[in-house]
């Protein structure tokens, strides 16, 4: 399969429940390689553009309020099939359908703070490289 690169980030619950250490060990241990990595927040404009598809939902406020309540570990990682296999690490959006084994499946409990983001394509993540880390 294509080497690909994927967006990812540790998402504020996860960073105040000190489960970073956990995540990662978890990312290294799939063989998907962390090519960058940093502690930030993410801004109004980086929340918005990377919500967008779900701007007319109800929780769009919330989630919005979440993903800038706190620090972030924004992650660019590496490998074959890097897309589909951090979904596949991810686990399904809403923890309670989540397989065991997964990161929400066994370290989330509610679809308003899962713990981790990954994108969806390769397309959406080349463009959510470049609005996380610039171009
Ligand atoms: P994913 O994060 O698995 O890519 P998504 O892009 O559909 O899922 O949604 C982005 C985030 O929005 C998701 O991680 C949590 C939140 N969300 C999605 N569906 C939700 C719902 N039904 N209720 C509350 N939050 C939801
Ligand atoms: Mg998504």
């Amino acid at each position: 399969a294509a080497i690909e690169r994927t967006y990812s980030m540790i998402k504020p619950d996860a960073v105040r429940d000190h489960k970073v250490g956990e995540i990662i060990s978890r990312i290294e241990r799939s063989g998907l390689r962390i090519e960058r990595m940093e502690l930030a927040e993410v801004t109004a404009e980086q929340a918005a553009a990377n919500y967008h598809h779900l701007a007319d939902k109800p929780f769009y406020e919330n989630l919005i309020a979440f993903i800038t309540s706190g620090p972030v570990v924004k992650m660019v990682i590496s490998g074959s099939s890097a897309v589909a296999k951090m979904r596949s690490l991810m686990g399904a959006t809403d923890p309670l359908e989540a397989s065991p084994g997964t990161i929400r499946g066994d370290m989330a409990l509610d679809v308003n703070s899962n713990v981790i983001h990954g994108s969806d394509s390769p397309e959406n993540a080349e463009r959510e490289i470049k609005l996380f880390f610039g171009a």
